[in-house]
C-alpha cells in the first residue's frame, strides 16, 4: 500500500513538473519568433541598402555589363541572403538549445522519442527552401538562355589553338554569310567591336579542340565546341561601353593562356561606321582608327611566346632531343 501511494505522488509530481516546462517552452517559442521577426526587419533593411556592394558581392565578381549579368548577379545575392537567414535560425536553435537544455542536476529529462510537429518541419522546410531556390532560378537560367527570333546581330565566334576569329554575320546559323571578319594573331590582339544597346546573338564554333568564350564583365561563359556542335547564346543589350579584355576559359593546350582578345564596346553609330569600313576592305586596326578608337587593344597585349628556330619545330631532330 506505501509502495503504491508514492508511486501516485511521485507521478502528480511528474506530471505538474511537464506542465511547467510546457509554460517555459511556450514563453521559449514567443522569444523566438520575437527574434526571428526582428531578424526578417534587419534583412528588410539590410536589403534595402545595396546588401552586394556591402559584402563584396559575396564572392560574386561585379560589375555586369548586360540585364542577364545584372539578373544572374541578383539571384546569387538573394540565394546567399536567403542561406545566411536559414543560417543564422539554425544556430540560433542551436545556442537556444545548448543554453535552456544545459544539464542541471542528475535528473534526467523527459525523454521523448519521436515529436511529429517537428519531424513535420524538418522535412517541409528543407523541401521549401529548395523549391524556392530552384524556381528562381530556372527563371534566371531560362531568362540568360533565352533566343529571341530577330536579334539585332549576329557574331561568329571562331575559336582555334591559340587565337580567336569573330565573323559579322548577315544572318543567323551555318548557312548565313559573313560580311567581315576580325582575326587574331601572335602579334595581334583580336579586337571584337560590338555596339552598345542592341541585342547580340553569339554563335560559337571550334576549328579544333573545346575552348571557352569568356568576358568576365558579362558574367558569362560558354564553351565552343568542334565538330557540328554550334553554341548559341544572346545578350540583350550591352549597357556600358567600354573596353573589357575576353579569354579562353577551358585548358586547351600549351599556348591556352594565350588566348586573349578584347571586346570593344561602342555607340551604335561608331559601330555602323566600323562595319561599313570593314565591308569597304579596310584592316580593323584602320577601321577602329576612322571611328575615332585605338587601334589595338588596351587591355591585355599579346604574349611572347618565345619560340626559336631551336626550341621549336626545330629542323635538326637531334637539338631538342636532349642527350
Ligand atoms: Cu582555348
Amino acid at each position: 500500500m506505501v509502495a503504491r501511494s508514492s508511486e501516485v505522488r511521485s507521478s502528480a509530481v511528474r506530471h505538474s513538473a511537464s506542465q511547467g516546462a510546457g509554460g517555459r517552452r511556450r514563453r521559449g517559442a514567443g522569444r523566438l519568433a520575437g527574434l526571428g521577426l526582428g531578424g526578417a526587419a534587419l534583412l528588410v533593411l539590410l536589403t534595402g541598402c545595396d546588401v552586394g556592394k556591402t559584402f563584396g558581392g559575396f564572392g560574386w565578381p561585379q560589375g555586369g555589363i548586360t540585364p542577364e549579368a545584372h539578373r544572374m548577379y541578383d539571384l546569387w545575392i538573394a540565394s546567399c541572403i536567403a542561406a545566411l537567414a536559414v543560417g543564422v535560425f539554425v544556430w540560433g536553435l542551436i545556442f537556444w538549445c545548448v543554453i535552456r537544455y544545459r544539464k542541471r542536476g542528475n535528473e534526467l529529462p523527459v525523454q521523448t522519442r519521436y515529436n511529429l510537429p517537428m519531424e513535420f518541419l524538418y522535412t517541409i522546410a528543407p523541401i521549401l527552401v529548395v523549391s524556392v531556390l530552384f524556381y528562381y532560378t530556372a527563371v534566371v537560367q531560362t531568362d540568360v538562355n533565352k533566343l529571341t527570333k530577330n536579334p539585332d546581330m549576329t557574331v561568329e565566334v571562331v575559336a582555334f589553338k591559340w587565337n580567336w576569329q569573330f565573323n559579322y554575320r548577315d544572318g543567323q546559323g551555318r548557312d548565313a554569310n559573313t560580311v567581315a571578319s576580325v582575326l587574331g594573331t601572335s602579334d595581334v590582339i583580336p579586337v571584337l567591336v560590338l555596339p552598345s544597346g542592341r541585342s547580340i546573338r553569339f554563335e560559337e564554333q571550334s576549328r579544333d579542340v573545346v575552348h571557352s568564350f569568356w568576358v568576365p564583365e558579362l558574367l558569362f561563359k560558354r564553351d565552343v565546341f568542334p565538330g557540328n556542335v554550334r553554341n548559341v547564346f544572346e545578350v540583350s543589350s550591352i549597357d556600358q561601353e567600354g573596353a573589357f579584355v575576353g579569354r579562353c576559359a577551358e585548358l586547351c593546350g600549351t599556348y591556352h593562356a594565350f588566348m586573349n582578345f578584347e571586346m570593344r564596346v561602342v555607340s551604335p553609330q561608331k559601330f555602323d561606321q566600323f562595319l561599313a569600313e570593314k565591308k569597304a576592305g579596310k584592316s580593323t586596326q584602320d577601321a577602329l582608327t576612322a571611328i575615332g578608337e585605338k587601334p589595338y587593344a588596351t587591355t591585355t597585349e599579346p604574349f611572347d611566346t618565345r619560340r626559336t628556330t631551336n626550341n621549336f619545330n626545330p629542323t635538326d631532330a637531334s637539338a631538342g632531343a636532349g642527350s
